[in-house]
């Protein structure tokens, strides 16, 4: 039964990490500023969380540790700029997007800004073996982004391609994270790759859990609009149950076909998708694979209570509802 701020060391860390990101914010031109500022200081950190306490798992909290949480959020944040583009999203965070405001022109610019920040705080402090795992984990979610915009509307697209999907565009970033905290910790490759695994496998979950909020959740929890994946034509994993039965497929291989879902499509497919055991299996799906994150974790040889706070994250990434 622990909780996250009752470690003041964490508690610590992470204030540490907010305050160099309002640093980062303060020191922008006032153009940009005005333009990020209210994304930065925003959302739930999982990604700077997981870098501090990964490292703490194995050393005390040390200054390479916050960069790296540092950079780990400025590029979160500059791939939700650019995914929001890429989605035609209007809100995040119960904001309007940065595209929304300023279009996309200034959005995509923004987002390169932040990204430039990251590595600007990485090379500052040589981190380099961290700026490898953050480099690589972009050429991930960029080529998942792609595959996921390749399927789209696709009717066929299998669970395991879904699966290569998100690990891609979302497991990645969470897997370097973790094998970032360790490396910072001055971990040995066996360690490193198994924290980089147990990231893994929770970011997939996390993204799995994301994908049926976006079907379950309302806007004001999400603080994003609901049922936009189907919207941009994104199959999830719901649906991709849903149409392993025939009956469901037959019904809506036309409403694919045209490449565009009405409103009224959309409420259809949400109502057969609620009605069906297809969310249950999926959450199903999430649960093994933070089973498998957490089987991951218990290999490594230390016991305290950072490893169990990693072990409450990812369950309780299960759990949340935005
Ligand atoms: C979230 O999926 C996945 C985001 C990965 C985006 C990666 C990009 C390429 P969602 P939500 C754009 C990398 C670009 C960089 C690093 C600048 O379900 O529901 O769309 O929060 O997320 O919109
Ligand atoms: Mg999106
Ligand atoms: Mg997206
Ligand atoms: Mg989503
Ligand atoms: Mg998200």
């Amino acid at each position: 039964n622990i909780e996250l701020y009752d470690i003041p060391q964490v508690h610590y860390g992470m204030q540490l990490v907010e305050n160099e990101l309002l640093k980062v914010i303060s020191k922008s031109d006032t153009m940009i500023c005005e333009i990020i500022k209210g994304l930065l200081n925003t959302g739930k950190k999982i990604r700077p969380k997981l870098v501090i306490i990964s490292g703490m798992c194995f050393d005390e909290l040390n200054e390479k540790m916050v960069y790296t949480a540092v950079a780990s959020e400025l590029i979160h944040t500059a791939s939700l700029i650019h995914d929001d583009i890429i989605d035609g999203s209007d809100y995040r965070r119960n904001k309007p997007t940065i595209n929304y405001t300023y279009g996309n022109y200034v959005a995509v610019l923004a987002g390169d800004f932040l990204f430039a920040k990251a590595f600007e705080i990485l090379s500052n402090h040589y981190l380099t073996k961290c700026t490898l795992y953050f480099v690589k984990a972009i050429h991930e979610m960029c080529s998942g982004e792609i595959l996921q915009s390749n399927r789209r509307f696709d009717i066929s697209i299998t669970e395991h391609e879904y699966i290569l999907n998100i690990s891609k565009k979302t497991a990645s970033l969470i897997s370097a994270c973790c094998m970032a905290g360790a490396e910072n910790a001055g971990e040995d490759d066996y360690v490193i790759t198994l924290m980089g695994l147990f990231g893994y496998y929770m970011g997939c979950a996390f993204q799995i859990i994301d994908d049926i909020l976006d079907i379950t959740g309302n806007q004001e929890e999400l603080g994003k609009p609901a049922a936009h994946d189907l919207t941009e034509g994104n199959i999830s994993l719901p649906f991709i149950y849903l149409f392993e039965e025939t009956r469901y497929k037959d019904r809506y291989k036309d409403v694919l076909n045209k490449k565009q879902i009405d409103r009224e499509a959309k409420e259809d497919m949400i109502h057969d998708v609620l009605n069906s055991d297809s969310l249950l299996r999926a959450k199903n799906k999430a649960r093994e694979y933070v089973d498998k994150a957490i089987e991951s974790l218990c290999k490594v040889p230390q016991q305290n209570v950072y490893k169990e706070l990693l072990i409450k994250m990812s369950l309780d990434s299960l759990e949340r509802c935005y």
